[in-house]
C-alpha cells in the first residue's frame, strides 16, 4: 500500500460529524454519512475501497473511464504537463496541446464536424451548445428562433439550460421555469412493445413525428434547436428505436432546426463507434461531449460543431471575439494533456473496436438475466446496458438501491437510477469479468425482496 492510500485509509476514522462539511452532489447525504463508501485507489477494472476491498467497476467511474482506470500514458501526460505548464490564459492566448487535442477530436468525429470548443464538463458543454444554437440563428437573421426542445427522460446536466431542456421532473421542480420557451418530445421508451430488445428496438420511430406536432403548435420560426441523447443514459439506458434518429434529423432539416446530440455518455466509443452519430448513421449539427474525452482523469468537455455553424460566426471586425463565450479553464493544459494521451490510447489499443467486438458477449450475458425474479426489461447496445426491475409497491427505487448496496458489498460497482441498473464497463473488460458481474447481479437480484 502506498503512502497516499495509507493516508486515505485513515479516513475510515471519519465519523458523520467530521464529514459534514462536504455537501455531496446528487447524493443521499444523510444516508451516506451514516455508512460511508469511500474509494481510495483505482487500477484497470478495479477500485480499492477504504476498507481495503477490491471492487469491479462496471460503470467506468461514471461512464467516463473507457480505457480503464489510471492508465499509465494518461497519468504520465498529466504529470509532465503539471510540471511544465500549469495554466495558460485561454482568451486570445493558446498553448500547443489545445490545438492537438482539438485536431484529435475532429479526426474521430463524424465527417461534417469541423471545430470543437472546450469546456470543463458535460453540463457546460450542453449550455454552451444551446447558446451557440441561439446565437447561430441570430447571426443568420433568424433571431425569432429562441425555443429549445428537449425530450422527456432526457438528461443534459445541471446548469440552467441543460436542466430546462432535461426531461426529469425531479431535477426541475425545485428550480421553477429556468428558461422560457422550452418544450419536450415524448420519451422513446415503449416497454409494452420493446421489452427485452437487443440493440435498437423495432418500435417507436413514429415518436419523432411529435416534433412535427410541436412545429405545428409553435411554428418553426420560433424553434432554435432540438437536443437529445442518442442513447439516454442516466435515465436508464434507452436505446433509440430503429429509424427514430433518422426521422428526427429529417424533420429538423426540413424546418431549419438545429439538431444537437448530447454524446456526453455515448461519445468516445460507448456504442462501439467513436460517436453514436456514427454508430446510428445520423449526423447532428452539434455534438456535446465530456467524460470519455479525458478518460475521466481531468474534468473536460467539448462542443463539436459543423463547418456551417462555425463559419456563420467568422465575420465582423477581426479584432473582436466572434463568440462572447468561454471558461477560464477552457482547454486547460492538464485537461488537454489528458485528452491527447487518452485519444491516442483509444487509437493505439483499438479500444472502440474492442468495445464493438465485445458487445455481443456483453449482450448475451446481460440478457441471461431475463427470467430472474423482478427483472421486467433488459436493453443494450455497444457496451452499455440497462436492467429494469419491477418497483417495490409504494417504494420506487428502493429495490434497485438495495441491489446496488449488496453488489458493492460483494465487490461489484453498478449504477442505479430509479429501479434500473445500468452497466457501462471500461472497454478493457474481460469476458470473465462480465460473467462475474452478471452472476453477482443474478444472485443479488434474486435475493432482494
Ligand atoms: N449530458 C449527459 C447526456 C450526461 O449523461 C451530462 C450531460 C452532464 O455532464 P457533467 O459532466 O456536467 O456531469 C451528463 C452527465 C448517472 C449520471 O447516474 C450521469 C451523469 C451525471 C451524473 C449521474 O448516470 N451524466
Amino acid at each position: 500500500m502506498n503512502a497516499a492510500t495509507e493516508a486515505h485509509h485513515l479516513q475510515i476514522m471519519l465519523d458523520g460529524e467530521s464529514m459534514a462539511a462536504h455537501w455531496m452532489p446528487f447524493t443521499a447525504n444523510r444516508q451516506f454519512k451514516q455508512a460511508p463508501r469511500l474509494l481510495v485507489a483505482s487500477e484497470g477494472m478495479y477500485y480499492t475501497t477504504h476498507d481495503g476491498r477490491r471492487v469491479l467497476d462496471m460503470i467506468a467511474g461514471l461512464w467516463c473511464c473507457n480505457a480503464g482506470h489510471r492508465r499509465e500514458p494518461i497519468v504520465r501526460a498529466i504529470q509532465e504537463m503539471a510540471a511544465t505548464l500549469d495554466m495558460a490564459t485561454p482568451f486570445n492566448m493558446g498553448h500547443p496541446a489545445a490545438f492537438t487535442a482539438a485536431a484529435r477530436v475532429i479526426a474521430m468525429a463524424p465527417a461534417n464536424m469541423k471545430h470543437v470548443m472546450f469546456t470543463n464538463s458535460g453540463s457546460e458543454s450542453v449550455d454552451t451548445a444551446l447558446k451557440i444554437a441561439l446565437a447561430w440563428h441570430r447571426q443568420r437573421g433568424q433571431g425569432s428562433r429562441t425555443r429549445l426542445i428537449g425530450r422527456v427522460r432526457g438528461y443534459h446536466g445541471v446548469n440552467l439550460g441543460g436542466t430546462a431542456v432535461g426531461g426529469i421532473v425531479g431535477n426541475r421542480k425545485l428550480f421553477g421555469a429556468l428558461v422560457a420557451g422550452v418544450d419536450h418530445l415524448p420519451s422513446t421508451h415503449l416497454p409494452e412493445v420493446n421489452a427485452f430488445s437487443r440493440g435498437q428496438p423495432a418500435h417507436g420511430a413514429y415518436l419523432a413525428d411529435e416534433l412535427e406536432r410541436l412545429v405545428a403548435l409553435h411554428d418553426a420560426s420560433t424553434i432554435a434547436a432540438v437536443i437529445v441523447e442518442p442513447v439516454a443514459g442516466s435515465t436508464g439506458v434507452l436505446i433509440p428505436p430503429k429509424g427514430y434518429l433518422e426521422r428526427l434529423r429529417e424533420i429538423c432539416t426540413r424546418h431549419g432546426i438545429l439538431l444537437i446530440f448530447d454524446e456526453v455518455i455515448t461519445g468516445f466509443g460507448r456504442t462501439g463507434a467513436a460517436f453514436a452519430a456514427q454508430r446510428y448513421g445520423v449526423m447532428p449539427d452539434i455534438i456535446t461531449c465530456a467524460k470519455g474525452l479525458t478518460n475521466g482523469s481531468v474534468p473536460m468537455g467539448g462542443v463539436i460543431v459543423s463547418g456551417d455553424i462555425y463559419e456563420a460566426f467568422m465575420q465582423g471586425p477581426e479584432h473582436l471575439p466572434e463568440l462572447p463565450h468561454g471558461y477560464t479553464y477552457s482547454a486547460h493544459p492538464l485537461a488537454c494533456a489528458a485528452a491527447n494521451a487518452t485519444l491516442k490510447l483509444y487509437a493505439d489499443e483499438g479500444l472502440f473496436a474492442r468495445a464493438h467486438a465485445m458487445a455481443p458477449t456483453f449482450e448475451d450475458a446481460v440478457h441471461s438475466l431475463r427470467g430472474t425474479r423482478h427483472v421486467i426489461d433488459i436493453r443494450n447496445d455497444g457496451l452499455v446496458a440497462g436492467i429494469e426491475l419491477e418497483p417495490r409497491p409504494g417504494a420506487p427505487g428502493a429495490r434497485a438501491f438495495e441491489v446496488f448496496l449488496a453488489c458493492y458489498q460483494r465487490g461489484l460497482l453498478v449504477r442505479t437510477t430509479g429501479d434500473i441498473i445500468a452497466l457501462s464497463p471500461p472497454f478493457i473488460v474481460e469476458e470473465a469479468q462480465i460473467a462475474q458481474a452478471v452472476d453477482t447481479l443474478r444472485e443479488v437480484i434474486a435475493q432482494t425482496a
